[in-house]
């Protein structure tokens, strides 16, 4: 099935749960972010894809920073969607987490990203 993009519409699909939609090379992740979980928080995606995550901070601001990629946190502002665009060219386990501190358990809102 064939999904245009409208990003006025992923707020509502974010509310029936983290889905992921495919294409041949982009795949879209909708997750959300909250004190102190991603949800999903493992993503699964196939080598060589282009993984577009659509993250919504549910609670408070948070961020989104992939381990190994030199700055690469991304703000999330409290009900906005922040775009993050990650290549999936190797396979391998990678990790994501928060990098803005947002409390008590901040270093374990983290993630991980499959490419397989
Ligand atoms: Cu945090």
């Amino acid at each position: 099935m064939k999904r245009l993009a409208a990003p006025a519409l992923l707020v509502v699909l974010i509310m029936t749960g983290g889905s992921v939609s495919a294409r041949a090379e982009t795949k879209e992740v909708q997750m959300t972010a909250k004190k102190y979980e991603f949800s999903p928080s493992s993503v699964e995606v196939p080598v060589g894809a282009t993984v577009v995550f659509k993250i919504t901070a549910l609670d408070r601001d948070h961020g989104f920073e992939i381990e190994g990629v030199k700055d690469s946190c991304v703000e999330l502002k409290k009900g906005e969607i922040a775009t993050v665009e990650y290549k999936a060219e190797k396979a391998g386990t990678y990790s994501f987490k928060c990098c803005k501190r947002c409390g008590l358990h901040h270093g374990q809102m983290r993630g991980t990203i499959v490419v397989k």
